[in-house]
Parts: C-alpha cells; sequence; structure tokens
C-alpha cells in the first residue's frame, strides 16, 4: 500500500466528475488499499479517488473513532436511491480544502447501491455522519466541495466583514504585535486593491492570535 499526495483546492482536477468503474479487478483493489492509507495517514473519515487524482467513481470511509478497532468501508459506483426530506447539521471539513470548516445541512438519511471491494451489489441506509460523510464524498465523484454550499449571501457577508477588518488589520501590521506574527505563521495575508479595498484575505487571522480565521 501506498500513502498518496491528496490534491488540494484550487487543483482544477477536482472539479473533474468522475467516470463509472467498469469492472471491480485487483487494479481497483489496489487504488482503494492505497485511498484508505491515504485517508488513514491524513487523517480523515473518508476519501474519494479524484482526491487522490483518480477520477474514477470510488469512496472509502471509516467513521470509527477508535484507530485500534478500524471498520474500513468501500464504495464503487454508489448510486442514491432515497434522501430523506428532513436535514441534518454537521461541522464539515475536507483533506482537500485544509483549515476551512463549516456547518452544512445535507438530507439526515440516505440509501445507496453500490459495488462492494469485491464488486457484489449492495445497498447500505444510512443516518448522521455515515449519512452526511458519504454525501460529502458522492459530491466529490461530481467535482463538487462543501464550500459550494456556502451561500453567497455569507460570503458577501464575509467581505464586507472583511472590509470592515480592513483598517484594524492595516494598523495591526504597523504595530510590533502584528509583525511579530507576520514573521512567525504569516499569518495576515490581504490582498487589497489599487483602490485600497479587500481583494480577499486568506488565513489572515490565526489560532495564536486569538482571531478568527476568515479565509475564503
Ligand atoms: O475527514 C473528513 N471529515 C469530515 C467531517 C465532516 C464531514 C465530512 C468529512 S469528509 C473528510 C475527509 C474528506 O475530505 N473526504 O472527502
Ligand atoms: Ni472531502
Amino acid at each position: 500500500m501506498t500513502i498518496r499526495k491528496i490534491l488540494t483546492e484550487p487543483d482544477p482536477f477536482l472539479r473533474q466528475k468522475s467516470e463509472p468503474v467498469e469492472k471491480v479487478d485487483d487494479s481497483i483493489r489496489k487504488i482503494m488499499d492505497d485511498m484508505l492509507e491515504t485517508m488513514y495517514d491524513a487523517p480523515g473519515i473518508g476519501l474519494a479517488a479524484i482526491q487522490i487524482g483518480v477520477p474514477k467513481r470510488i469512496i472509502v470511509l471509516d467513521i470509527s473513532k477508535n484507530p485500534e478497532k478500524k471498520e474500513p468501508m468501500y464504495f464503487i459506483n454508489p448510486e442514491k436511491i432515497y434522501t430523506s426530506k428532513d436535514q441534518a447539521t454537521y461541522e464539515e471539513g475536507c483533506l482537500s480544502v485544509p483549515g476551512q470548516f463549516a456547518e452544512i445541512d445535507r438530507p439526515d438519511k440516505c440509501h445507496i447501491k453500490y459495488l462492494d471491494y469485491n464488486g457484489d451489489s449492495k445497498e447500505l441506509k444510512a443516518n448522521g455522519l455515515l449519512a452526511t460523510c458519504i454525501q460529502h464524498e458522492m459530491d466529490h465523484l461530481e467535482g463538487i466541495l462543501f464550500i459550494d454550499y456556502l451561500s453567497s449571501e455569507k460570503i458577501e457577508i464575509n467581505a464586507e466583514e472583511l472590509e470592515k477588518d480592513k483598517d484594524y488589520i492595516l494598523n495591526m501590521l504597523k504595530s510590533e504585535v502584528a509583525s511579530a506574527h507576520w514573521g512567525k505563521d504569516e499569518a495576515m495575508g490581504i490582498r487589497l486593491n489599487y483602490d485600497n479595498q479587500v481583494i480577499d484575505a486568506l488565513n489572515y487571522f490565526d489560532e495564536a492570535t486569538g482571531f478568527i480565521n476568515k479565509s475564503q
């Protein structure tokens, strides 16, 4: 088994739609073994093949909390056969979007149909974290990332907040405290246009400073 490199935003590969697996053979099982090892190493609780640069409809998951007792799950060519109307909210993260987390609403329950590690057809009824993870991973197969669900309203608010914070940040940058932080963790990345308006900010606040990370 090999630990593979996980692609991260804005790699255009992540936006590609993955192709169905035609035959579950040893080459496919090798990809799944590598995916699982890569996921445990990261560590994460799920991984889609596209995240290691393989555009095939393959997902691995292990939502067990206990590293001593691994419970890997493999899904090939998964299809949703039911999603509940009722929604659940989870704080999501993604190995391909490092450092960003957001509460995302998704159907609380889903039933899926898929091929397992041996290529046998299976069905699964999932709820809670498992349902959330399966749906997060199935989105990867379509080139969708959880950050795509953050509403434009929210992004606009963030832009407004950035604008409000701009003077504060610029003042901070003049102070010794800020320059110390700048040097220490390069935390204050802020891009301004020629009119001195904020374009965006990347991790410009950092936990060590006690400020909120508003990267977008
Ligand atoms: O490790 C992961 N944790 C996680 C938490 C909440 C919802 C979804 C996930 S999946 C993520 C790993 C990953 O990026 N899979 O694609
Ligand atoms: Ni992900």
